[in-house]
Formats: structure tokens, C-alpha cells, sequence
């Protein structure tokens, strides 16, 4: 590929000077993703429409600035129901929710909305849809995430095994005739989930799988602009949380290419000394990175080095969700 700025060689380690430019190749699509907007507006609609305080179970986006910036117009963020009194309103973050969850709050008489992405709700809809055709159903996910807690929560216990790796895949105790299907967490790599779908089919050649892939747009997008990006530079800065999935999966793309990546939160966390050799630096932003926190980060930036910036363009994205009826009547 050709050097993206005249005269830069990006090779790196020779040494730069603080007034020598920083090329900056910026990452489009990047922060925001129309589930992100959804759930946040979910929130702050509910703020006008019910007053605060308005519960939210668990970060409404894995983003720290948003949830302090929601906190202080009055939104209290727990990690369970039970915290919640019965006569507050609630709202599930974007990741989704077990079955069991608004079934509490049924069960309580509680006013609760959904600010699951439209996307993940897809994936728990394939889940059912699955289990009445009496499959097993293989989720391709990570352990632990809430997206992942939520969409095995949508069928009984014993009907979803999660495996998030090849080796798990080899270890999976099903005979190649059982009836089965696959599904996956939204924000993954696009790479590896690839890879493990390939050992399931190979493994399980009648495996069921989605008609479209379950990783969302704006995962593959975001993945899909650092993959343009990161060759030409000598390192990489994502802005996203250390417990926010498709941000930790755009270092890695950036790792795997070769070039180093680093995962912030702030502009502070920036530390001079990474930009020493760095002739071209690459910014992207994960899905729950509101875009005032890139302007931050550009202008620290230019406070080390002058700044010649460019904008990479990976895709374009229109995708606009509904909010709830709730909120629209
Ligand atoms: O799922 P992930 O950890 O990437 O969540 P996030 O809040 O960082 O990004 C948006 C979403 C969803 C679902
Ligand atoms: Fe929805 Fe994808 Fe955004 Fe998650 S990252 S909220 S699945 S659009």
C-alpha cells in the first residue's frame, strides 16, 4: 500500500521530535453505533417522560463518560433487579437480558424498557426459534459478557452450550448426526469467529446456522477500518473500555496486522513517550466511545506534536433504530 501521507516513511523507530508532524489516519466508521444511540436515548427519554431517578440494570453502553454523564442527569446504575424499587422505572442496557429478568419485573409490577439493541434481540428471537426445531444450540461467545448471559438466558438451562475457542470446539460431546446450530455474540472478531465456525462445520457438517451472520454491522465496519488503517502506521490508539467487547476486538485486529495498539479510556492515559518513533498514528473508537472523547484525544495530540490528520474510510453507515413504543406514544 502506499505511504497514505507525502514523503512519510512509517517504518518507525527513528527517533521524532516534538515539532515534527504527526501523521494521523483516523478510522471511519468508528465511536457510536445506531444501538448505542438507541439505549442512550432510551435513558435520557425516560429521564423526561418519568423524572428521576430512572433505574438502569448494569452500564447502559460499556462507556464510563456516557454512564457518569447519564448519573449526573439522574440515572442510578445497578447490576441487578432486586435492587431497583418496585415503583422506579428501569431500563436493560443494550446487551440484553435472560428471559428471567423482565419476567421479575412483570412479576413486580414494575415500569421497565428495553434498551436491548434490535440486533442482539434478533439473535435471542434465532435462539428460540432454534430450540423449537429441537436443536442444541452452539453459542460462539465470550464467558462472562452480559450479551452472553443474556442470550443464554433466553432458552433453558442445558439448551446452549458456549464455546470460544477451536479447542472448546473439539471438545464439544455431540456426535456429528445431533441435531444442531450455531449462533454468536455480535461484537466478536470477525477472523476468529470465522475460524470456529469453520471447525463447527467441519465437525458438524448438518449444523444449522443463521441466514446473515450474527456479528453486528457496526463490529465488522469498525474491525473492517483499522484493518484499512493500521498497516500504514506505527501504532494504534482505540478509544473504548477495558470491559467493552468490540473495542478489545479492534486492538487485536491491530496487534494481529503488526502493529501495536493501545486501549483508552481518556486522553489523559495518552503517555508522551508512546509517540516517540511514531511518525503515523491510527485512532479509531469503539461502538460505546461517544465521538467528544476522539476530539479529546486529537487535541492532546496536538499538544505533543503538530497534527496532519486524514479520515479513512472503511464503510458508511445509515442504520437508524426505533425507540420504544413506550417512549413514542
Ligand atoms: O458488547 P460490548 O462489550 O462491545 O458493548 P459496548 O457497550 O462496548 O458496545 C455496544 C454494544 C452492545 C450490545
Ligand atoms: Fe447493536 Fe452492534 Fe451496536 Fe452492539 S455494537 S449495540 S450489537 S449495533
Amino acid at each position: 500500500m502506499n505511504a497514505p501521507f507525502p514523503n512519510s516513511d512509517t517504518a518507525g523507530g527513528n527517533m521524532t521530535s516534538a515539532d515534527e508532524p504527526l501523521n494521523l489516519l483516523i478510522a471511519a466508521p468508528r465511536g457510536f453505533c445506531a444501538g448505542v444511540d438507541r439505549a442512550i436515548e432510551i435513558v435520557e427519554k425516560s429521564l423526561e417522560r418519568y423524572g428521576a431517578p430512572v433505574y438502569v440494570r448494569h452500564e447502559i453502553v460499556h462507556n464510563k463518560y456516557v454512564v457518569e454523564g447519564l448519573k449526573a442527569k439522574g440515572a442510578i446504575f445497578v447490576e441487578e433487579l432486586d435492587e431497583v424499587p418496585a415503583d422506579a422505572p428501569v431500563v436493560f442496557s443494550a446487551h440484553g437480558v435472560p428471559k428471567s429478568v423482565p419476567a421479575e419485573a412483570e412479576r413486580r409490577n414494575m415500569i421497565y424498557l428495553d434498551a436491548t439493541c434490535p440486533l442482539v434481540s434478533k439473535v435471542h428471537r434465532q435462539a428460540e426459534r432454534q430450540i423449537e426445531k429441537n436443536r442444541h444450540i452452539i453459542f460462539v461467545g465470550h464467558e462472562g459478557h452480559p450479551e452472553v448471559i443474556g442470550t443464554m438466558g433466553q432458552v433453558a438451562p442445558g439448551q446452549m452450550t458456549l464455546v470460544e475457542t477451536i479447542e472448546d470446539v473439539d471438545k464439544l460431546p455431540f456426535d456429528s448426526d445431533d441435531e444442531l446450530a450455531y449462533l454468536t455474540q455480535t461484537t466478536l472478531s470477525v477472523d476468529d469467529t470465522a475460524e470456529v465456525i469453520a471447525a463447527l462445520e467441519w465437525r458438524f457438517p448438518n449444523i444449522s446456522g443463521p441466514k446473515a451472520e450474527d456479528i453486528c454491522y457496526a463490529t465488522s465496519n469498525r474491525q473492517a477500518a483499522v484493518k484499512d488503517l493500521a498497516p500504514d502506521c506505527d501504532l494504534v490508539l482505540v478509544i473504548g473500555a477495558p470491559n467493552s467487547s468490540n473495542s478489545l476486538r479492534l486492538v487485536e485486529v491491530s496487534e494481529r496486522l503488526g502493529t501495536p495498539a493501545k486501549l483508552i479510556q481518556r486522553a489523559d492515559e495518552i503517555e508522551p513517550g508512546w509517540l516517540e518513533g511514531v511518525k503515523t498514528l491510527g485512532l479509531t473508537a469503539g461502538a460505546s466511545a461517544p465521538e467528544v472523547l476522539v476530539r479529546e484525544v486529537v487535541d492532546a495530540l496536538g499538544k505533543l506534536r503538530p497534527i496532519r490528520e486524514r479520515t479513512i474510510t472503511a464503510a458508511e453507515e445509515k442504520m437508524v433504530f426505533k425507540l420504544p413504543r413506550q417512549l413514542t406514544e
